[in-house]
């Protein structure tokens, strides 16, 4: 039912235009390596600018949780930064936590009136969550969201390596 609402894309999310785009952040929201690097440089001083004004007011962003910025420079409107957990053997709670990753970032993205939204695949980088069980959890959890909220009308899963392009064409059946 909600199948076209979803899409999938290989390549580089900073370049994807859409009204947001989602980052797998750090808890510390200052930046980093991967697609966080790649956001921050692509988008410019300003996301960095209100992640330091959010950290100043909450105290950066727990795992499982999400916050919002401007796009800057980007062609998205704006940015969802989520923390996904580090991968620890599975018993951490960890499906739990990634799941809370993209369940807040919908909500999130839905409180701001956005109608497309593009996730990476969070966590399956230094994070070392193993993909196919990222797929799983990120496939399960946005089809849900879906069936349940009018709001975001898309959303697009933005895949970087050709593993995950497989595990996400097999799980959304394309
Ligand atoms: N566009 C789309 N996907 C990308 C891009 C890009 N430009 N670059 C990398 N990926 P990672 P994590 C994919 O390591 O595992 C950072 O230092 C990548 O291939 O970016 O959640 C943060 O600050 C992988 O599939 O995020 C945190 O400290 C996916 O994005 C930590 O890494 C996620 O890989 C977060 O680790």
């Amino acid at each position: 039912m909600n199948q076209n609402r979803i899409n999938l894309l290989k390549g580089d999310i900073t370049k994807v235009t859409t009204d947001a785009i989602v980052n797998a952040a750090n808890s510390s929201l200052l930046g980093g390596g991967g697609v966080d690097g790649a956001i921050h440089r692509a988008g410019g001083p300003a996301i960095l600018e209100e992640c330091k004004q959010i950290r100043a007011r909450q105290g950066g962003c727990p795992t499982g949780e999400a916050v919002i910025t401007t796009g800057g420079d980007l062609p998205a409107q704006y940015v969802i930064h989520t923390v996904g957990p580090v991968w620890n053997g599975g018993h951490k709670n960890e499906p739990k936590l990634l799941a809370n990753c993209y369940r807040n970032s919908l909500l999130l993205a839905q409180q701001h009136k956005v109608k497309i939204i593009a996730f990476p695949n969070i966590s399956t980088g230094v994070y070392g969550y193993p993909k196919d069980k990222a797929a799983q959890v990120a496939v399960q959890t946005v089809q849900e969201f879906l069936q349940e909220n009018k709001l975001p009308e898309q959303v697009t899963f933005v895949v970087f390596d050709e593993e995950n392009l497989r595990l996400y064409e097999q799980l959304l059946g394309e």
